[in-house]
C-alpha cells in the first residue's frame, strides 16, 4: 500500500507543519505547481545567478554548494536572496554538516559563509548522533531555518542504508520537527509516520534525470516518475539534467520547464491512485 503521506495534496500538508521554511515550500509547491529543485553546482557565482533566473519560475528550490564558488562574496547571496523573493522559492545550501554540535553551530553561522543568514533549509548527516541538530538548531530555528537528515544517498555503494536509515529516522523524531522538517533519502524513510496523527516529513531526493543513467564517479540517476511516484519523495533535485544541458540560456529554461511538468504530472498521478 502506498505511504499515507503520498495520499495527500501539497496544500493539505501545510497545517502539519509549525516550522515556517517547511510551510513555505509547501505553499509554493502548491502555488507555483512544482515539486522541482534545482541544484546550481557551478564554479562561479555570477554563472549561478544566470541559471537561476532562467530557472526560478519552475522551481521550488534553488538548491548551492556554496564551497564551489570561486567568487564568492556577501553580494551574491544578497543578489540570490532577492532572487528568491522575486520568483517565489526556497533556498537549500547543501552544506551536509558532519561534526560535533559545538563546531557545526560555528559552521553554520560564521567564516566566510555565514550560511545561516541567507539559506533557509540546510542538511546534515546525523553520523555524529543528535548533537548535531542541537547545536545547528542554536543557530537556525531562531531564524526560522529548517533542517533536513541524510537518511540515504544517491551514490552507489553508499553505507547510508538499512539500520542507519531507520535510525535517521528516529533520530528526527526524538528531536521534533520544530526544526527537522524531513530527510535528503531515496526512499519514504518516514515509514510508520501517519498524516492523521498530524505527523508530516518532506522527503527531498537527488539522483533524478531524464537522459543519463549516472555519471563515472557513482551517481545514479532515476526518473521523475520512479522518484515520485515508486519511491514517493516529495521534491526532485536535479543538477546537471537542467543547468548543462546543450544549447545556451533558452535550452536551460525549457529543460527547467520539462522536469517541473514531469515532476507534477508524477504528483498527480499518485494523487490519483
Ligand atoms: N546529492 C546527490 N546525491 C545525494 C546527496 C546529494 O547527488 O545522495 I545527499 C547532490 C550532489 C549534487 C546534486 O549537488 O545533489 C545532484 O547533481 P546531479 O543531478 O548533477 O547529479
Amino acid at each position: 500500500a502506498p505511504h499515507p503521506t503520498t495520499l495527500l495534496p501539497y496544500a493539505e500538508r501545510i497545517k502539519l507543519h509549525s516550522n515556517p521554511t517547511a510551510r513555505r515550500i509547501l505553499e509554493i509547491m502548491d502555488r507555483k505547481k512544482t515539486n522541482l529543485a534545482v541544484s546550481v553546482d557551478v564554479t562561479s557565482a555570477a554563472e549561478a545567478l544566470e541559471v537561476v533566473k532562467r530557472v526560478g519560475a519552475s522551481v521550488c528550490m534553488v538548491k548551492t554548494h556554496c564551497d564551489i564558488f570561486e567568487d564568492f562574496s556577501p553580494a551574491f547571496t544578497e543578489e540570490l536572496v532577492r532572487l528568491s523573493k522575486e520568483l517565489d522559492f526556497v533556498i537549500f545550501e547543501d552544506r551536509k554538516f558532519a561534526d560535533i554540535g559545538n563546531t557545526v553551530s560555528l559552521q553554520y553561522s560564521s567564516g566566510v559563509h555565514k550560511i545561516a543568514s541567507w539559506s533557509d533549509l540546510t542538511n546534515a548527516h546525523p553520523v555524529p548522533g543528535p548533537g548535531i541538530i542541537k547545536g545547528l538548531a542554536t543557530v537556525g530555528q531562531p531564524l526560522g531555518r529548517g533542517l533536513l537528515l541524510l537518511a540515504e544517498m544517491s551514490s552507489a555503494g553508499s553505507l547510508a542504508v538499512g539500520g542507519y536509515t531507520e535510525q535517521t529516522f528516529d533520530m528526527a523524531r526524538k528531536a521534533g520537527r520544530d526544526f527537522v522538517i524531513g530527510f535528503i533519502a531515496q526512499n519514504r524513510v518516514d515509514k510508520d509516520a501517519s498524516p492523521e496523527k498530524g505527523e508530516d516529513w518532506l522527503i527531498m531526493s537527488p539522483g533524478v534525470g531524464l537522459a543519463a543513467k549516472g555519471d563515472s564517479l557513482g551517481q545514479q540517476y532515476r526518473t521523475p516518475r520512479e522518484v515520485v511516484i515508486e519511491a514517493g519523495a516529495d521534491v526532485i533535485i536535479v543538477g546537471r539534467g537542467i543547468y548543462g544541458v546543450q544549447g545556451g540560456e533558452q535550452a536551460v529554461k525549457d529543460e527547467a520547464e520539462r522536469y517541473r511538468v514531469e515532476g507534477w504530472k508524477a504528483y498527480e498521478e499518485r494523487l490519483a491512485r
